[in-house]
């Protein structure tokens, strides 16, 4: 366990029941929309090569500023020992709260696998609140209903608050998930999403309105023993991406490096494609409430200088946790 040094962060704020639960749901909901809104009118730019307006009104992608730091979070899944570790470890709070341009931007997959998955959700949304321009939530395949339904949420809703009630909140998450963006851009060169690259007729991010395509970037991984793109024959859905794939799509986009998180890597993190491609796996696994305990020993996270371009990843961008104990 880690040593907690700040207990009255706000992602220790505790739900006390299902009604302050769905209330939470609301909020993050509420400063979902107004973000895309946002996302909406930075499309009027030449950003990403985007020069028309955009005619629709939910754009699931998020623009970065040109200077602070990001901070880029894989998978947690269920577990907010590994959550907390890293706004701990960073100081997220107290820095954002004096003003510094600090951005943290989750990969997705919060929930199912490990025990915690309704506590980890909670903290994520109760940090969207609490810093709704410092803070953004990117949808994971986990964040599904039938996946859901199938690997730990469903059941974490009912134990918590119910038969009825968490079958509610479980419908409410779900209605929240469809809001979450899939597509984080930074003015260094970055692009972040929680899956994969989309391959099937994809040519600029207006394209990413398109829910095949959206679901692609929730699923699709990555394969160096291929150049284009085969069926994913691993998971059973969407497709293996490969290098031409991958070269063709960050030049469509004109961004250097892509962040994603989606696959478990027993180093926590894993280079591909030249060190154009870097995954990210928060999930720590040493907690007792983690699905992943025995492999890896801290929970790894990625740190970025949003006023640098960046080329290539490389170690200096990749930091783990140090316990307390
Ligand atoms: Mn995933």
């Amino acid at each position: 366990m880690i040593t907690v040094r700040d207990t009255k962060d706000v992602w220790f704020h505790d739900s006390k029941n299902w009604r302050d639960f769905i209330n939470l749901i609301a909020n993050a909901d509420q400063l979902i929309r107004q973000e895309q809104r946002r996302g909406k009118n930075k499309l009027r730019g030449t950003i990403a090569g985007i020069k028309s307006r955009d005619p629709f009104a939910n754009y699931p992608v998020i623009f970065l500023p040109k200077r602070g730091e990001a901070i880029f979070i894989g998978d947690t899944h269920g577990d907010p020992d590994s959550t907390i570790s890293v706004l701990e470890q960073e100081r997220c709070a107290a820095r954002i709260r004096s003003g510094e341009p600090l951005y943290i931007v989750f990969l997705g997959d919060y929930a199912d696998r490990g025990k915690e998955d309704v506590r980890n959700l909670e903290i994520v949304l109760n940090l969207k609140c609490a810093f709704p321009s410092n803070v953004y939530l990117l949808r994971g395949n986990h964040e599904e209903t039938n996946v859901g339904q199938s690997f730990g949420l469903l059941g974490s809703c009912i134990k918590r608050f119910g038969y009825d009630n968490g079958q509610y909140v479980f419908q409410r998450f779900n209605d929240l998930f469809e809001r979450f963006s899939h597509v984080v851009v930074t003015a260094n060169g970055i692009i972040g999403l929680h899956g994969g690259i989309p391959v099937d007729s994809f040519h600029s991010l207006l394209d990413l309105r398109n829910e095949e395509i959206l679901t692609e970037v929730r699923w699709n991984d990555p394969s160096e023993e291929i150049d284009d793109y085969v069926y994913n024959y691993k998971r059973g859905t969407g497709y293996l991406f490969g290098k031409q794939a991958f070269r063709s799509f960050m030049k469509s986009i004109r961004a250097s490096v892509l962040i994603r998180s989606h696959e478990y890597v027993t180093a926590g993190y894993k280079f591909m494609f030249n060190n154009a491609f870097l995954t990210i796996f928060s999930n720590g696994g040493s907690s007792s409430q983690s699905g992943y305990r025995d492999f890896i020993l801290y929970p790894k996270y990625v740190k970025v200088d949003l006023s640098k371009p960046i080329k290539r990843w490389d170690m200096k961008h990749v930091y783990d946790i140090r316990y307390s104990r």
